[in-house]
């Protein structure tokens, strides 16, 4: 921790500490002023390299977190109905027998595993996760990705090859920027990680470029637009179609020379899109046809523009396919891989994108095994979150994989709160037999835990985020040491998670950590010495092992050095003086820059063909269901829509009083109109119902949003009995995904439909 610490006072025990925030996809760095092991200030580092001093208001609350008095310390069993603190020793005890016990009677195909957002901001979940998941030895994963990314990540895979080559808007050069159905005023951005987006759009529009934001309400984002675009909830896809459709008809497509070379499907998808003209749209979309051909105009002729989707775009029946479009456009106004357009970031940590042979690779495929109640194909080793409750509940069914579901892990997720139909998914929680949950809080989830194993606080673990820098709009490596010691006794949250992979293994109760750290690390090393492409082929494991190993480094920070050494901007252990390792990245505790993104292609290609699969067959086979929902969606009635605010964190952050308190959040927003046809007024109560499930929300009327949508932010709804969140309780809402429909899916991701759900709405006393 030395290395870090710098004294800025002369105050005995006052020192300052930088830490990456961990909270969300920005990854602001934060300046840490402490006084011995207390908290004494949080702000933003202004000499970080990416975030220059940036941070919103939930980043300074990483201390009121820390100091939670209902954040865990200790784990939790639940004895006769009530969850009561033991030692650590006694809870592993428990876990062995619970896992002991269900493998015995019901196999292992019987465990579930749900993985949930937090633990892709975690060093520890993102190294040991998979260690965990691949000792558990089912197909039954799950994880926030099918209520969230996955439909990008899908359309990435099929275009160019991997889950994780994702273009991101380069932000900072752009002259246009068109966001559909993200608010990085609210969420500071998402697949694009840059820190104070806000800012970014201002400097953007500062130098003359021009904002546009697609989204059924005037969002905070769409207030500091330039243009303002209301669609149709789950209509971005033909939106985006006929985008495409004008680019071909006005002769406006041109992918330039670089791009064109290495593309595939143009004609295909010229052909795909001819009936999705600007007219035929029009009536589904809710955008007049006009304005639909003067934004391709006006993408394919600004000096450089990106298209950019998110959760809007992505949480709707058609999320893969609204995603591929989005590339399309890009593609098709000569914007993909160019500076000011749509680029890819170069992670120094390494990851898909970088590794395997460049510029070809395996084909990806989905539906690897079939969920065992609904048929739902596997995605990236994962069934539709929306799926779990009926693999608990429904006894017998046909179809491939074994039984159901008796038991459950959970990695800090809250799918009672955070997935569809989240009343049938409470229900079937109640109904398992055994469930570990590695947690912070007993919540709407938890509290079905048999034992909650909590991981120390945020501010005692190390950080460096290895899922979402590989998003960024620069290249830019960010580690940070754990602020504060573990409280003593208190495992850190890897060693959680490699001990339950050893309990899974079979191990004992007092199975010590390190087993399962040799083991993966002992498998990394030998990945990289065994791959061509790696800048270590052909070395001596042993060697590159003790090197890693030396003044007793282990756990994520040994697996950490090697994905850098080995990486882009690697050292190469050796080959490459002064590149990365993580001892250079803990000489810049302030981050290091390695530059604005530049072009990749066709280096990041990994499609079998080495081309850009502008028309992949998969995508290209989804266009005639696309057409189908043109008229159903042109008749649609009432529907609702999420959003976020600022201060709040999906379900987890509303026990940190500074952040709820002031005016409610969890309203229900309705359209003037709306709510004279409906007898609602602001401040009264609408009785909100759909397809699953009914909720009462407190009515807040307001012009910015469309006509005929009604939005409800999610992550609320936090009275459910057995919860310890004091604060959170008190101040309750309502829980939108009550809701959502459990059956709702885009069949080619198997995410849900969080986006336009039809509802209908009565006035309550
Ligand atoms: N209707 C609707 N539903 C949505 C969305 C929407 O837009 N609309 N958004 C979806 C999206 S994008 C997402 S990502 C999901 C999120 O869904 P989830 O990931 O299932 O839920 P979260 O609310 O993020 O809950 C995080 C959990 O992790 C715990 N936790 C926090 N920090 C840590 C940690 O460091 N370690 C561990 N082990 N646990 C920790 C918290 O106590 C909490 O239980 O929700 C989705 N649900
Ligand atoms: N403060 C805060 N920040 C967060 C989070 C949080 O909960 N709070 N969560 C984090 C997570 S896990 C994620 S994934 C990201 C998400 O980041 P964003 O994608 O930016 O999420 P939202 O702020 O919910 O913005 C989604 C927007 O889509 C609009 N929308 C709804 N339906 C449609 C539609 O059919 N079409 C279009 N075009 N728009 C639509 C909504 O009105 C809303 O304004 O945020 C992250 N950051
Ligand atoms: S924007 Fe995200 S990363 Fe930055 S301070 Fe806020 S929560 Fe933390
Ligand atoms: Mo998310």
């Amino acid at each position: 921790m030395s290395e870090t610490t710098s004294s800025t006072s002369t105050e005995p025990d006052v020192r300052t500490v930088f830490r990456t925030c961990p909270l969300c996809e920005a990854g602001c760095g934060l300046e840490i002023t402490l006084k011995g092991d207390r908290v004494t200030r949080i702000r933003g580092d202004r000499d970080d390299v990416f975030s220059h001093g940036f941070i919103c208001p939930k980043g300074s609350t990483l201390r009121q977190l820390h100091e939670d008095p209902d954040r865990l310390r200790k784990p939790l069993v639940k004895r006769g109905g009530v969850h009561v603190e033991v030692e650590w020793d006694e809870a592993w005890q428990v876990v062995r027998d619970g896992i002991a016990g269900i493998i015995d009677r019901h196999g292992r195909e019987s465990i579930a595993v749900y993985q949930g957002n937090p633990s892709a901001h975690s060093l520890s979940a993102m190294t040991f996760g998979r260690t965990l998941s691949q000792a558990v030895g089912t197909r039954q994963h799950y994880s926030a990705s099918t209520v969230d990314q996955m439909p990008r990540q899908v359309a990435a895979a099929y275009v160019f090859g991997t889950a994780v080559s994702v273009p991101v808007p380069d932000l900072d050069r752009t002259d246009y920027l068109m966001i559909l159905g993200g608010n990085p005023y609210a969420s500071n951005g998402s697949l694009c990680t840059a820190p104070d987006f806000p800012g970014r759009i201002e400097a953007m529009r500062a130098r003359g470029g021009k904002l546009v934001v697609v989204d059924p309400r005037r969002s905070r984002t769409a207030e500091e637009a330039d243009e303002w675009l209301p669609i149709r909830p789950g209509a971005d896809a033909l939106f985006l179609m006929a985008l495409v459709n004008v680019l071909f008809a006005d002769g406006l497509a041109d992918p330039g020379e670089r791009v064109a070379a290495l593309l595939d499907g143009v004609e295909e998808l010229r052909e795909l899109s001819v009936e999705f003209t600007p007219a035929a749209v029009a009536p589904a979309v809710g955008i007049d046809a006009a304005t639909i051909r003067r934004m391709a105009h006006e993408l394919a002729e600004a000096p450089t523009a990106t298209v950019y989707g998110r959760i809007g775009t992505t949480t709707t029946e058609f999320g893969t396919t609204a995603s591929w479009l989005v590339d399309a456009v890009n593609i098709l106004t000569g914007n993909l891989d160019r500076i000011g357009g749509a680029m890819f970031a170069m992670p120094v940590a390494g990851g898909a994108s970088t590794r395997g042979p460049s510029g070809t690779g395996k084909e990806f495929r989905i539906g690897r095994g079939h969920s065992r109640v609904s048929h739902r194909p596997e995605v990236m080793g994962e069934y539709p979150a929306a799926a779990l409750a009926e693999e608990i509940l429904v006894a017998d069914a046909g179809g491939e994989g074994a039984g159901r579901v008796r038991a459950l892990v959970t990695v800090a997720g809250n799918p009672v709160l955070s997935t569809p139909n989240s009343g049938q998914l409470d229900i079937a929680l109640a109904d398992l037999e055994f469930m570990v949950s590695v947690d912070i809080y007993l919540n709407e989830t938890t509290r079905h835990a048999s034992v909650i194993l909590p991981p120390p606080s945020q501010l005692q673990r190390s950080h460096y985020d290895l899922l979402l820098l590989q998003f960024a709009v620069r290249n830019v490596a960010n580690y940070s040491p754990a602020p504060l010691p573990l409280d003593p006794g208190q495992p850190d949250e890897w060693e959680i998670l490699a001990k339950l992979a050893l309990l899974f293994h079979g191990a004992e109760a007092d199975a010590d950590p390190s087993t399962a750290d040799e083991m993966a690390i002992g498998s990394l090393v030998h990945h990289a010495v065994s791959d061509p492409s790696s800048p270590v082929h052909g070395r001596d494991p042993d060697e590159l092992l003790a090197t890693l190993s030396a003044n007793g480094r282990h756990g994520p920070e040994r697996m950490l050095d090697l994905m850098l050494r080995t990486g882009p901007f690697g050292d190469g252990f050796g080959a490459v003086p002064g590149g990365a390792s993580l001892d250079l990245l803990l000489e810049h505790p302030h981050g290091m820059d390695f530059g604005a993104l530049e072009p990749r292609l066709p280096e990041i290609l990994r499609t079998p063909s080495g081309r850009i699969e502008l028309a992949h067959p998969v995508l290209a086979a989804d266009v005639p269901r696309l057409a189908e929902a043109m008229d159903r969606l042109a008749g649609q009635t009432m529907v609702l829509v999420g959003r976020r605010h600022l201060r709040s964190n999906n379900s987890w952050m509303h026990n940190i009083e500074v952040l709820v308190k002031g005016t409610p959040r969890c309203t229900l927003q309705v359209h003037p109109d709306d709510a004279v046809d409906h007898g609602l007024v602001h401040g009264g109560y609408a009785a909100v119902t759909s397809r699953v499930g009914r909720i009462e929300a407190v009515v807040e009327v307001t012009d910015a949003i469309r006509p005929g949508v009604v939005s409800l932010p999610h992550g609320w709804g936090h009275s459910m009995p057995g919860a310890r969140l004091r604060v959170a309780s008190e101040r309750a809402g309502v829980n939108s995904n009550v809701l959502t429909d459990h059956e709702a899916l885009d069949p080619l991701s198997g995410t849900s439909v969080l986006n336009g759900i039809p509802v209908t709405l009565v006035a309550v006393g």
